[in-house]
């Protein structure tokens, strides 16, 4: 994909048309272009310009929500195929947007791709208070925990959550997270197990972690 089809995404994002994006999505499928690059070349890319631009100025948060709704529907295009390959369960990762943070479509990748590489995923949501987390490992007892924050703010959220896990279970399942500001030095200054800059690493981290914890 080249940078004229970057373009045709950015405004099937910014279009009030819903249809448009559909049918970008549906002709690149056509085309045999590759899942993984209609959403990492076509839709996160043009969804990075959005974010460019609404931090600029020059667009508000109206016209973001109306890419993040276009943005849902051509993920869910991809969706089928991104998730083909199923094999069985490989572990059982809950995940949700940390409390004062509403932001899903990273998160929603996540557990999509999660799901596509063969977890059992269970996704708390957006919003999600510490309680919430406590009660889902205490009935669930997953292997992964994923926690997912897209504003400086409700980034500093993660580290009370990881907290609270680490006080309350003696043995708390491993904890990532991910989201736009979050690094590698930040997740581990927090006591997460690990960070994952996008989907398909969420994926290798979680395999490397559990690997890891199987041989003690
Ligand atoms: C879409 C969007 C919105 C939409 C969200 C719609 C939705 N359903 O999610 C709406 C309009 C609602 C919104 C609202 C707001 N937003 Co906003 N938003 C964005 C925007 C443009 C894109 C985010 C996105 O979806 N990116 C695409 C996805 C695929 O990327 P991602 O989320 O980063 O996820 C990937 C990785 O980070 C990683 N990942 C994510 N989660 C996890 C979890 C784990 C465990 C792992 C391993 C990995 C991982 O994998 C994902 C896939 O590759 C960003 C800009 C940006 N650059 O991020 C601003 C941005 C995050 N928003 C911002 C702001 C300020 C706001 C508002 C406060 C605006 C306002 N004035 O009201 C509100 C806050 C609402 C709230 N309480 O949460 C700022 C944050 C600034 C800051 N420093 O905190 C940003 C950075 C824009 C900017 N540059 O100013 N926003």
């Amino acid at each position: 994909m080249n940078q004229e089809s970057i373009r045709y995404f950015y405004e099937a994002l910014r279009d009030t048309d819903l249809s448009v994006v559909k049918s970008l999505v549906k002709r690149c499928i056509d085309e045999q272009v590759h899942p993984i690059d209609i959403l990492h070349k076509g839709l996160i890319r043009a969804m990075e310009i959005i974010g460019q631009e609404f931090k600029a100025g020059q667009i508000w948060v109206p016209e973001v929500l109306l890419a993040a709704r276009n943005m849902h529907a051509g993920i869910d295009l991809i969706r089928p195929q991104l998730l083909k390959d199923k094999v069985r369960s490989k572990g059982k990762f809950i995940i949700g947007t940390v409390k004062g943070d509403i932001h899903d479509i990273g998160k929603n990748l996540v557990s999509m791709m999660m799901t596509g590489a063969g977890y059992q995923v269970i996704d708390l949501g957006i919003d999600v208070p510490r309680e919430s987390f406590i009660q889902a490992i205490t009935d669930e007892k997953p292997d992964l925990v994923g926690l997912s924050a897209l504003l400086t703010t409700t980034m500093l959220e993660m580290k009370d959550v990881i907290q609270y896990i680490r006080q309350t279970f003696s043995t708390p399942p491993k904890i990532i997270v991910g989201g736009a500001p979050v690094t590698q030095s930040f997740a581990r200054e927090i006591g997460a197990d690990g960070y994952g800059e996008d989907a398909t690493t969420a994926v290798e981290l979680s395999n490397r972690l559990l690997l890891r914890g199987e041989n003690g």
